[in-house]
């Protein structure tokens, strides 16, 4: 299918494969002076734009992908993406709606990152529902990364975001239900759903991702996990590719899983084969306890192929490509 794609593409534009690489390879120059019949038959070839996020989030994929399709970047894509479930407050482990910590107090951990590399990050964010949209302006509109807690909440304030109370009455009912017994044990892919993680390709081949999220239900208070750090929920390299993360944070912290993903492609892995060897390094600890916690990952490269895995079974990720809005079961590591 994509060799008769590429064929129809090479004798379309005249140009061959020397094209499409570099097209993709984000040499600004090269794709600024690419013509849009030229772009179309990469995009052809490629199934770009494409979304992809982690879990069942199809309306998430399908607002970003609607973004992209209006010829909107990736930036804007993954933004209103996350937005959606950021929103929903079904979603008990994202945005409005997700469960608290502890102590009663939702926190939220968000980040972004472009095409230059440049990123924002906002982490123990509480009283405002778009995380990922105060870490887009932590990003645009300070010289810094990462902004904290009350610190977080005050910038967004100041840049127009409504405080508002995210512990939502059905969050509230399953976090009294918790304090019964009060015993913090992370579920596999039960309590640990719903992290948002989207990584998109616009119509230019360039590659944004966003990740957000409540964090672990129940944690300590003032814990933040991977979402918010870059490197570990979330790293994008234009050159190569994207990776985005879920499940417990710790251990994807401690192997800087997302960052590790895309290395490992930039060494020729495929995203596949990529997220398959970082979640090794998490089950192949000496002292590993990965039968008790889950992780996943979902990954990208600059030519549209996609790849998941996770440690055990029950992990998606939806992917919107070729005009396909699809939910993709994670082939999975633990099948004893
Ligand atoms: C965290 N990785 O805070 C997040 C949790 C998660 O679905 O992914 N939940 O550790």
């Amino acid at each position: 299918m994509k060799r008769r794609k590429f064929i129809k593409a090479a004798s379309l534009t005249g140009v061959g494969f020397a094209v499409g690489n570099s097209l993709t390879s984000c040499d600004e120059s090269v794709s600024e002076k690419a013509t849009e019949q030229q772009k179309k038959a990469v995009n052809d070839l490629f199934g770009l734009p494409l979304v992809v996020a982690t879990w069942h989030v199809k309306n998430a994929t399908a607002k970003a992908m609607a973004v992209l399709q209006a010829g909107g970047n990736a930036l804007d894509a993954v933004e209103q993406g996350c937005r959606i479930e950021e929103a929903n407050e079904k979603g008990q482990s994202v945005g409005k709606g997700g469960l608290p910590d502890r102590d009663g107090n939702v926190t939220l951990d968000a980040c972004i990152m472009d095409k230059h590399g440049d990123c924002g990050s906002v982490v123990y964010l509480q009283n405002i529902t778009h995380a990922v949209s105060v870490a887009r302006k932590v990003m645009e509109d300070t010289p810094h990364v990462m902004l904290a807690g009350e610190g977080a909440k005050q910038f967004a304030i100041s840049k127009g975001f409504q405080p508002e109370d995210l512990l939502t009455d059905a969050s509230k009912k399953a976090w009294e239900k918790w304090k019964v017994e009060a015993k913090y044990k992370p579920i596999i892919n039960i309590e640990n759903h719903d992290t948002i993680g989207m990584l998109a390709i616009d119509k230019n081949g360039d590659i944004s991702g966003a990740c957000t999220t409540s964090g672990l239900a129940y944690k300590l208070g003032g814990r933040v996990g991977d979402s918010p750090i870059i490197g570990s929920g979330l790293f994008v390299d234009n050159e190569v590719g994207g990776c985005v993360a879920t499940g417990l944070g710790e251990e994807v912290v401690k192997t800087v899983g997302s960052f590790l993903v895309v290395e490992l492609m930039r060494q020729g892995k495929t995203p596949q084969q990529a997220c398959e060897e970082a979640i090794g390094r998490i089950v192949n600890k000496p002292n590993s306890n990965y039968k008790n916690f889950q992780v996943g990952y979902v990954a990208v490269n600059k030519r549209g192929e996609t790849g998941c895995y996770s440690i055990h079974q029950w992990f998606s990720m939806t992917k919107f490509q070729d005009g396909s809005n699809e939910q993709i079961q994670s082939d999975y590591y633990n099948k004893a």
